[in-house]
């Protein structure tokens, strides 16, 4: 039996790591009172792997990084190639093999993250990154992918109060903006695949609209 593969998508500070965890919870009860359960895996991109983890820490450093003082900088297309790197490894050996088990998996990003990030944010061509994650992923789609929809400047907000900022986060108001329009467009493009939610509103509220959506989509 294959399992399902459900991607957690948008913005910084959307509440995509808070929503996985409470979802991942609620799905774990819904299943236990099933027949035959099938289990829930929490993972994620950049770092899904042992890997990934250590290519997470290349993109993602800022420029106070000791690893990162030894380059002159990450140009756009490396950046692109690294975060292609990190989903082929991740499929092989984390996605692939609990679909393969029947698992619900639940990932934070996937493919529409390179396309708003790199395509949208960093203006790379968008045919260009098409190709490269298919190669990267060997057409492996995601079943649902929920785009929790934030504004920026509250999305901001929320990730401002950590009080650390990572490389991507450090980039201008404009980049993220553009990220933005990318999520709204192929939310426009692919409407069968990919589901709007409100992510403006509290904590409870948007749990809630996830929940609604699941029991429609996987019950
Ligand atoms: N990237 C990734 C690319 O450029 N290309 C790619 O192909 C891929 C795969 C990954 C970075 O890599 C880039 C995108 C990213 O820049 P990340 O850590 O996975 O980095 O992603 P981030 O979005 O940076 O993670 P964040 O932690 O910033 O955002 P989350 O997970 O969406 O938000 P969360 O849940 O941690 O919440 C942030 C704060 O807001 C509060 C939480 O308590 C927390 O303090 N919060 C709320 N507050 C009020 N109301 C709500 N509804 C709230 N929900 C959460």
């Amino acid at each position: 039996m294959r399992g399902k593969l459900i991607v957690f998508e948008g913005i910084e500070g959307a509440g995509k790591t808070t929503q996985m965890q409470q979802t991942q919870d609620w799905l774990s009860r819904k299943e236990q009172g099933k027949t035959s359960p099938r289990y829930v895996i929490v993972t994620r991109e950049p770092g899904g792997t042992a890997l990934g983890t250590e290519l997470r820490q290349l993109l993602l450093a800022g420029g106070q990084s000791r690893q990162l003082a030894n380059y002159s900088s990450l140009h756009d297309r490396t950046e692109l190639l690294l975060y292609a790197a990190d989903r082929a490894q991740h499929i092989e050996e984390v996605l692939k093999p609990h679909l393969e088990q029947g698992a619900i998996i639940l990932c934070d990003r996937y493919t529409d993250s390179t396309f708003a990030y790199q395509g949208y944010g960093r203006r790379i061509n968008l045919n260009f990154i098409d190709q490269l994650n298919q190669a990267a992923t060997g057409g492996l789609e995601s079943d649902l992918t929920l785009w929790l929809d934030v504004e920026v400047e509250m999305g901001q907000a929320r990730t401002r109060k950590r009080g650390t900022s990572d490389r991507m986060e450090q980039a201008d108001l404009a980049f993220h903006q553009r990220v933005q329009q990318g999520f709204a467009e192929l939310a426009t493009a692919y409407p069968q695949r990919i589901v709007r939610i409100d992510a403006n509103a509290g904590e409870n509220e948007v749990q809630q609209q996830i929940q609604s959506i699941l029991l429609k989509w996987l019950f």
